[in-house]
């Protein structure tokens, strides 16, 4: 269990970093289905709102359950909601979208001293350069 909570934060991270670095022409298409989803704009997407998404664009219907699941497996703060990250995450082929170059400078960014390795302090500073709050013992998981 605490193995799969540091890959979904690792992936979180990942995306995170990913949509700073990223083009805008290369995120519109993704943000422009966000916004498709998120009706009220509130840059959350509900239960409720993915509901609706589902219905309209699939010809099968989901029971309420079946959709719940879906928000339940997006959710990765638990708070019911999808935000932007959590949803670039579920829907982004991440194989196509990380090309070498990219993974390439993600890895300098986190590599802060240049060694060539991440130790969990060049994570640290990383994370704190990206504004990102990530508690000493979550890396410290991410990196076992
Ligand atoms: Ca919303």
């Amino acid at each position: 269990m605490s193995s799969f909570k540091g890959d979904s934060l690792l992936k979180r991270t990942a995306m995170n970093i990913f949509v700073k670095m990223s083009s805008e022409v290369e995120m519109k298409s993704m943000t422009d289905k966000f916004k498709a989803i998120d009706k009220d704009g509130t840059g959350m997407i509900t239960a409720v709102e993915m509901k609706d998404f589902i219905t309209k664009s699939c010809d099968d219907k989901m029971s309420e359950q079946e959709i719940k699941d879906i928000v339940f497996e997006l959710d990765s703060y638990g708070n019911g909601l999808i935000n932007y990250t959590e949803f670039l995450a579920a829907t982004v082929d991440v194989k196509t979208f990380f090309n070498e170059g990219k993974l390439k400078s993600v890895f300098s960014m986190f590599d802060t001293n240049s060694t060539g390795n991440i130790s969990e302090e060049n994570m640290c500073n990383a994370f704190q350069k990206l504004g990102l709050m990530v508690p000493k013992e979550e890396i410290h998981e991410i990196m076992l």
